[in-house]
């Protein structure tokens, strides 16, 4: 792996303060595990409080505006994320671009304008079920691998101080307990890889390359052990210490 393994719990739309304490119990053990670099991203409403309330792992947005400011009701920039305590921030998750109709061109611009605000990024790609069985998987990650990443002049500082990351998560895997074959997740890593290292050059290598998708403590090991799998976007496993704690684990 080209850093430390990334072990990111996305809580979605799931928290209230009365969570404050998960995330509590699990700093506290991502303490005990330095070479795991951990880190979550609550909904907007808890980043403020996760900030005051952790210290080993890092807390990130599930996404961000385009803009630095303006008249865009209900959004948050990045610039926000930043003032509020986020060191990152997911874009491109594919429930963003299912259910607020993202494309490619506009998560390049989230990620683009994330980093001028200084925060790192986890880009999300994914190919749906019908893509997968239509023998397109490749192709659409592909595609969206060229066109949701950061050009190289506005990335080039942040890929190489490792900031910058992608989430393959295949639709059909996500939420639903169905795990992508091992084989299948280190040929789509292996391919996204060549295609860093297209885009960034050699720097392109620092780049983590997280797996996603059903990730739960019993199937982590073997993803987390798989060649070219730099960490783990966690959903659901992501929202009580118990669950998420061994995946944590298996990363070190
Ligand atoms: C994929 C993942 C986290 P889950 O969305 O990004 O969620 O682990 O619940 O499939």
């Amino acid at each position: 792996m080209p850093h430390r393994p990334y072990i990111v719990g996305n809580w979605k739309m799931n928290g209230t303060r009365a969570m404050l304490a998960e995330a509590r119990a699990i700093d506290r053990a991502a303490g005990r595990y330095p070479d795991v670099q951990v880190a979550i991203a609550p909904p907007f409403t808890l980043i403020g409080a996760l900030r005051e309330a952790v210290s080993a792992m890092g807390v990130g947005g599930q996404d961000c505006h385009v803009n630095a400011k303006g008249a865009h009701t209900g959004d948050v920039s990045a610039q926000m994320l930043v003032d509020t305590g986020a060191d990152f921030v997911i874009v491109g998750h594919s429930e963003r671009r299912k259910d607020h109709g993202e494309g490619d061109d506009l998560i390049k611009a989230k990620a683009e304008a994330a980093l001028a605000a200084g925060l790192g990024i986890i880009v999300c790609v994914g190919e749906t079920l019908e893509e997968r069985d239509g023998g397109k998987a490749e192709a659409v990650v592909s595609a969206q691998v060229t066109a949701s990443m950061p050009d190289a002049d506005a990335a080039a500082d942040a890929v190489a101080s490792g900031k910058v990351a992608v989430a393959y998560e295949p639709v059909w895997a996500i939420g639903t307990g169905r795990v992508a074959e091992v084989a299948d997740v280190v040929a789509m890593h292996a391919q996204i890889r060549q295609q860093l290292l297209a885009l960034y050059g050699e720097i392109g290598a620092k780049v983590r390359i997280l797996y996603g998708g059903s990730v739960n403590a019993g199937n982590a090991r073997d993803l987390l052990a798989a060649e070219g799998v730099g960490g783990a976007l966690v959903g659901g496993a992501s929202l009580t210490a118990e669950a998420f704690l061994p995946i944590v684990a298996a990363a070190d």
